[in-house]
């Protein structure tokens, strides 16, 4: 057993979350995650609502609220949505709590005092119409590096490359097309050019990371610049350095507060758990953390932010810069082990466009199909590693030819079969199993290994294509035997033998299915009889702020009580009942209706 941090992404609270955003990070940390439970991992899978920063700001201007309310309404949306999923968080908290306060200010702290965080009097951007400070998202331009016309002032997604807006040819708001002025501020920055080498050296040593996120984060390591972690801001957490603290205008920057949440949800879970200590088990690189291992959860757009600047701010408060320092208080923490980073989902072509309205709301989706249909979909053709379209009519195919049409038909004919036939789970025969019975439950058995090891790798689409071989082999078996024609008497034994088999291989391949279905698996737990939690889920908790702050929504779970990821002997005489179907085929004239719902569609 280790200790695996499961460090999943952190959704804007500034409007509700589409499919692309949870087929990025949400739903494969969570497969990842049941499946490290299953296979008897101490797992912590942390994350939240990042609430800070110009994202919000510019979000609540438009709809007319405070940041505050703002947040408030899409963390309780977004914490329904992904409960709704069943994203098996063990704590899916917010950035506005005491707690992380709290910790971002240690963090800043120790960072400062080791002389990596730096004044310095920069140019900002100021809108000459309202006089307030422009956003570096919110600044268009012409990228000088790659000559790319979109480029915002904070980030090319053309090149990938960190840009600063004074930089940008051609600047103009984002929000009313007027010519940025510029003017000096007064700013903190990360030195982080101080890290160049700590960092090479880490991401020399990382293995089975995805090719091109680590050549894209050593790249960065070519040109690394002071980076700017302070705003001109009144809304986020306070410079924690004297003269500063109380300043209403400069806040630090949302990226800074928002990569620190994965440490200070941890140890809200932790004080919450009631050792408040217990955090370090995944974090702390000289005690109880030493062995764990963490996976940082994306979509490409966040690499940097995951593989250079996290890890800058954990070198340099570990006192492990470039130059010498001292730990902070919290002591040495740990780096990522793996930045898994996921490209990106289109839509019918399209890029998610919540303003163009080509985008699907969760909500929206889950008010009409399976939490599981989407988790199918995304399992075996999500954005793993190359962008992917999502098609409905693609969507109806994989369901209704690989979700119903072959596991739910396997699922549902064995346990019809041996219902009527048998109410129970039949015997062996005593004259024993055949080669082909042996080899079906071998190629079940063996799906242990090949599957679990594929997702231990990330490599989610094979995993989930192997356990739907198992499947598809086991409806083979089924054909080629016909038990359904051994009818007679003297036939009933082996009969019986048949669909024990099958049940094996059913329940065999409903455990591979569970990280990925895991409702589906319970029902399917439940038509062979079994009691009790076989895929646990999340539920929504509201809590108590733990430093005096405003209650608000969690995500939490108790997840030690699932299935282990092994094959369990089917308890023979175990009575069955003729089951219902698991999944639901779906009509295909959802394909245009769902097109009709889709805006700019001719
Ligand atoms: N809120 C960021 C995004 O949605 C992710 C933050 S991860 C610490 O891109």
């Amino acid at each position: 057993m280790s200790h695996v941090l499961a460090a999943v992404a952190w959704p804007y609270a500034n409007g509700p979350r589409h499919i692309g955003h949870v087929s990025g990070f949400g739903v494969p940390s969570d497969v990842f995650s049941r499946y490290m439970r299953m296979a008897g991992h101490d797992v912590l899978m942390v994350s939240g609502t990042d609430e800070h920063g110009t994202p919000i700001q510019v979000q609540a201007d438009k709809e007319g609220v405070t940041p505050r309310e703002l947040a408030d309404r899409y963390n309780r949306v977004i914490v329904e949505d992904l409960h709704g999923l069943g994203l098996s968080y063990d704590l899916f908290t917010r950035t506005t709590t005491g707690n992380h306060y709290a910790v971002v200010q240690q963090i800043f702290e120790g960072l400062y005092a080791n002389g990596y965080i730096v004044p310095k009097v920069a140019m900002g951007a100021i809108s000459p119409s309202t006089g307030r400070t422009l956003p570096d998202r919110y600044i268009e331009g012409t990228c000088p590096i790659c000559g790319y016309d979109g480029a915002r002032g904070d980030q090319c997604d053309n090149c990938g490359n960190q840009l600063d807006p004074v930089d940008l040819i051609n600047p103009r708001s984002k929000i009313n097309g007027e010519t940025p002025k510029f003017v000096e501020t007064e700013h903190f920055f990360l030195d982080l050019p101080a890290f160049a080498q700590a960092l090479g050296k880490w991401l020399d040593t990382r293995e089975g990371w995805r090719t091109n996120v680590l050549r894209f984060s050593k790249n960065l390591l070519d040109d690394l610049q002071p980076r700017a972690i302070t705003r001109d801001l009144e809304w986020g957490v306070p410079i924690p350095l004297d003269g500063w603290r109380d300043r209403g205008d400069k806040r630090i920057y949302v990226w800074f507060d928002a990569v620190i949440g994965y440490l200070s949800a941890s140890i809200e879970w932790a004080r919450r758990s009631g050792d408040s200590d217990a955090w370090r088990r995944w974090w702390a690189a000289d005690g109880e953390g030493r062995d764990a291992r963490g996976y940082y959860f994306m979509g490409k757009d966040n690499i940097v932010f995951h593989s250079v600047i996290w890890p800058a701010l954990l070198l340099g408060y570990s006192g492990e810069g470039d130059r010498d320092g001292n730990p902070g208080e919290l002591g040495r923490l740990n780096l990522p082990t793996e930045v898994v980073s996921s490209e990106f989902l289109t839509m019918e072509g399209r890029k998610f466009s919540s303003s163009r309205q080509v985008v699907i709301y969760v909500r929206d989706f889950l008010a009409r199909y399976d939490a599981d249909a989407l988790r199918y979909f995304i399992a075996v053709a999500g954005p793993e590693s190359n962008d992917t379209d999502f098609t409905w009519a693609e969507f109806l195919r994989r369901n209704n030819d690989e979700l119903v049409a072959g596991w739910g038909n396997l699922v549902n004919r064995s346990i019809s079969l041996a219902a009527k036939n048998f109410g129970a789970v039949p015997p062996v025969d005593p004259a024993g199993l055949t080669p082909a019975d042996e080899a079906l439950l071998a190629t079940a058995r063996a799906g242990f290994d090949t599957v679990g090891d594929l997702i231990g790798r990330h490599r989610q689409k094979q995993a989930i294509g192997e356990a739907m071989r198992v499947v598809a082999e086991a409806n083979r078996y089924l054909s080629d035997q016909a038990p359904w024609k051994l009818k007679g008497d003297d036939d009933k034994p082996r009969m019986g033998t048949i669909l024990h088999v099958a049940l094996q291989v059913v329940s065999d391949a409903n455990t591979l299915l569970t990280p990925f279905l895991p409702h589906s698996a319970q029902k399917v737990h439940e038509l062979l009889g079994g009691t009790g939690v076989h895929a646990p889920m999340p539920s929504i908790v509201e809590v108590e702020d733990l430093d005096g702050g405003p209650a608000y929504p969690v995500l939490t779970g108790d997840y030690t009580v699932g299935t282990r990821w092994e094959s369990v002997p089917l308890p023979v005489g175990r009575p069955l009942a003729v089951p219902k179907p698991v999944f639901r085929k779906l009509d295909p004239s959802i394909v245009d209706e769902e097109l009709d719902r889709l805006g700019g569609n001719e």
